[in-house]
């Protein structure tokens, strides 16, 4: 990064601190991962610099053949990653994966069924403030506050009064198994379709650690870089390939896969950011490496054993537990916040989000829960041993949020941890 470095001084300083922030404290967002260097290497690669509005073989640029080449890489190797007939590698983003099936499947002022946002589900399911929620008339469907699990009988009853044209499946901060099966017959008894949002268990699904909604959807969106582990973007598959939908202003009727192309570009998107496509392509070929699943099973593992030594410790978790690479607290057994316990957690060197939880007393700002995940530390090499140590650091400093003795105590100790396991290397001063 000499050129950065010498020409923009502050930008460079900017990333060499986030980079030894990402080193020397300890990434704990569910959502978050660290990219290979090959990713890293294409995402800053000249491809940044090429138009390519449309698809392989079919632009509106010249000058596309290396353009192509990645794009059908990345088209061929999420396909058998997942085992989908059909791949749109185009999304710049879950919400724009969302946003392009949605409309493929309804119009909007049509109803919509999503996992309510309070309740583990994301912006995009239906939140008012959201395009989804503005679109879109959506009834949102609740976990149950008995068990902190998803209400499928709720979920049908409400299916069966409001029948909607879509059920969107798939959450932010929800650590058990989805039942995608149960929900396409809840679809399957209303007319239905179903979309699964897999974007946070993509990387589980891909190595069968959690069951695939390939079968039972008609089409699954995600996110690119949080399980997956790639750069930060979206994708489509389906597996539905004939269908006849009507496109407005479109020439003729088109299939479930042109349909949904034609949503991404014209549709939603213009000119698909083809660096990320390239740095995708990368890491679906490395996701299809026996390493992968061999990560994905250390995140479950990871998880698992956190949750243990949290709940050894006196803590609440949602659910009493994880199937997952998440775990969600709730603090407000203990009388505490998310947001301060957050914060001291930060102080410590553990970055983690809070989160609303079930019931939550508190407002989406404060919070009553912490949203914690393993795939982050995972990649850096950490395992089971690991992680009862951070489990018992987490939960000294939630014994008093105010002391900040503590913090610098628990801080020091982030910071030997963290030295047994350098991933990226620091840029020079
Ligand atoms: N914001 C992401 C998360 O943290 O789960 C979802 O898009």
């Amino acid at each position: 990064m000499q050129n950065l470095k010498e020409q923009f001084p502050d930008i460079y300083a900017a990333i060499r601190d986030e980079t030894r922030r990402q080193t020397e404290t300890l990434e704990m967002i569910a959502s978050e991962n660290f990219v290979s260097l090959p990713v890293l290497e294409a995402l800053g690669s000249v491809m940044t610099n090429k138009y390519a509005e449309g698809y392989p073989r079919a632009r509106y640029y010249g000058g596309c053949d290396h353009v192509d080449v990645v794009e059908g890489k990345a088209r061929f190797n999420v396909k058998k990653l997942f085992d989908a007939a059909y791949a749109n590698v185009q999304p710049h983003s879950g919400s724009q994966a969302n946003m392009a099936a949605y409309l493929t499947l309804a119009k909007p002022g049509d109803t919509v069924m999503g996992m309510h946002l309070n309740h583990g589900g994301h912006l995009t399911h239906g939140s008012p403030v959201n395009f989804s929620g503005r679109l879109f008339n959506i009834v949102p469907y609740t976990i149950s506050p008995e068990t902190g699990r998803i209400d499928y009988d709720l979920m049908a009853k409400l299916a069966r009064e409001h029948k909607p044209k879509i059920i969107v499946t798939g959450a932010s901060a929800y650590p058990r198994i989805i039942e995608f099966d149960k929900v396409k017959e809840i679809c399957d008894d209303v007319g239905a379709y179903h979309v699964a949002d897999i974007a946070h268990i993509a990387g589980l699904v891909a190595t069968g650690l959690h069951p695939s909604p390939l079968p039972y959807a008609d089409i699954v969106t995600s996110t690119t870089h949080k399980t997956l582990r790639g750069p930060r973007g979206g994708l489509i598959l389906t597996n539905v390939e004939g269908g006849e939908f009507i496109l407005e202003n479109m020439p003729k009727p088109k299939t479930m896969p042109e349909a949904i192309d034609a949503w991404v570009f014209p549709g939603c998107q213009g000119g698909p950011l083809m660096h990320v496509i390239a740095a995708k392509a990368v890491a679906f070929m490395e996701a299809r490496k026996p390493e992968f699943a061999e990560y994905q099973q250390q995140v479950v593992k990871n998880a698992a054993v956190l949750a243990e030594t949290l709940l050894s410790e006196g803590y609440s978790l949602v659910t009493g537990g994880t199937d997952n690479h998440l775990i969600l607290m709730d603090l407000a057994p203990k009388g505490l916040q998310g947001r301060a316990a957050e914060r001291a957690l930060e102080a410590a060197g553990i970055t983690t989000n809070k989160n609303m939880v079930p019931n939550d007393p508190q407002k989406p700002f404060i919070t009553s829960g912490v949203r914690i995940g393993t795939p982050a530390l995972t990649t850096r090499g950490m395992k089971e041993d690991e992680m009862r140590q951070i489990g018992k650091m987490i939960a000294y400093i939630l014994g008093d949020l105010d002391d900040e003795a503590r913090q610098k105590k628990v801080r020091q100790e982030v910071s030997e941890l963290c030295k047994k396991f350098i991933f990226y290397e620091i840029p020079p001063e």
